[in-house]
């Protein structure tokens, strides 16, 4: 009932509707919807109450629930289902658990919190509540297994886009997964597979953006290497106006992807937005290390290094030092 009354409430915030009109549209009691309204108030919602004129909606808390992030949304497949948890696991695991079953091509697993977030490779994603915006996408596409690896490169060009078109800053993409900006990581992506040997059953895409963090909640390890959004621009943006820009930016991308599993029309951006194309870097894989500069990133999202022998290598995974003033970082 809340959400109903809510919905009315935000369609339009510059009048009031009364108790009577609200209980009449939504066919209920009077004091059922002074109940939700006291509800709403204890969420965060700050309702204006005035005797004869009725309730008006002045603000709404910085949460990330479906109804907060849907007004925001211009989607056609992403987020048309969002699933919110104030905690979680982490939203990867309950992305994969969910996506096993009937959830849809699309559907968001958003939480406020994770307990044992995850990187790549069994490392941590540091996740504290409310300080970040921790999400995971279902995806359903019909495409080969071999394609699936390529949606982290469109996921990158997505967040970029996502977190550009609301604050001041400008974000760069370490291959393959990272996002920067001035050199500290602002974002991870982590992209799991659900397959047969021949057929996608689902993708699962986390995507952690350090959005309200400030310097305390990183752990000592990662202080010199992380940042956030409030750090990066000094103001706390809404998660829930950064959250939506991305999944706006993620379906606008994801069409042509989820029909034949091609990047193309996107790598052009994510190579515009590459920190490392140009550098002389080093990539540690599991088929161990290689150094040289980092000169294209294919079609396939490979990226391909070359040596002054003239010799090259395509790397399909792995993770990236570039070299700065005091060696590698
Ligand atoms: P990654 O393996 O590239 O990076 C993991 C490394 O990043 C960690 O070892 C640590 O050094 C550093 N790190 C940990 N937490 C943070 C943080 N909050 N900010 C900056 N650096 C950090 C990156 O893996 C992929 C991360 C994906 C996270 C999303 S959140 C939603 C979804 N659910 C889930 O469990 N993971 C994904």
């Amino acid at each position: 009932m809340k959400e109903k009354i809510l919905k009315k409430l935000k369609s339009d915030t510059t009048s009031f509707f009364s108790g009577e009109e609200l209980s009449e549209k939504l066919g209920v009691s009077r004091t059922a919807v002074w109940k939700s309204i006291n509800q709403l108030k204890e969420l965060g919602y700050v309702i204006e109450s005035q005797t004869k004129k009725g309730y008006r909606l002045i603000a709404s808390p910085d949460t990330l629930t479906p109804i907060e992030i849907d007004f925001l949304l211009n989607t056609e497949v992403i987020g048309r289902q969002v699933i919110y948890y104030d905690s979680i696991d982490s939203t990867n695991n309950q992305a994969k658990r969910l996506a096993e079953g009937d959830f849809k091509d699309g559907t968001v697993v958003i939480a406020e919190e994770q307990t044992s977030g995850r990187g790549r490779c069994g490392k941590d994603w540091i996740s504290p509540k409310g300080k970040g915006i921790w999400m995971s996408i279902i995806l359903k596409p019909h495409i080969s297994p071999s394609d699936a690896a390529k949606i982290t490169i469109l996921a990158a060009c997505a967040v970029c886009e996502g977190i550009e078109a609301v604050c001041n800053i400008e974000t760069k993409i370490k291959w393959p997964n990272d996002i920067i900006v001035n050199g500290k990581k602002i974002c991870g992506i982590l992209t799991e597979l659900g397959a047969e040997m021949d057929s996608v059953n689902y993708l699962v895409v986390g995507i952690g953006i350090n959005a309200r963090a400030e310097a305390a909640d990183f752990p000592e390890e990662i202080k010199e290497t992380a940042t956030s959004i409030r750090l990066e621009t000094g103001q706390v943006i809404p998660r829930k106006q950064i959250a939506a820009q991305v999944l706006n930016a993620f379906d606008r991308l994801y069409k042509n992807f989820a029909v034949d599993g091609s990047i193309q029309n996107i790598i052009e951006i994510y190579k515009s937005k590459s920190a490392v194309l140009g550098k002389e870097i080093r990539v540690i894989s599991k088929s161990g290390e290689s150094m040289g500069k980092a000169c294209d990133i294919t079609e396939e999202g490979h990226l391909v290094i070359c040596r002054p022998d003239g010799s090259k290598t395509e790397v399909i995974s792995g993770e990236v030092s570039v070299r700065g003033m005091h060696g590698y970082i």
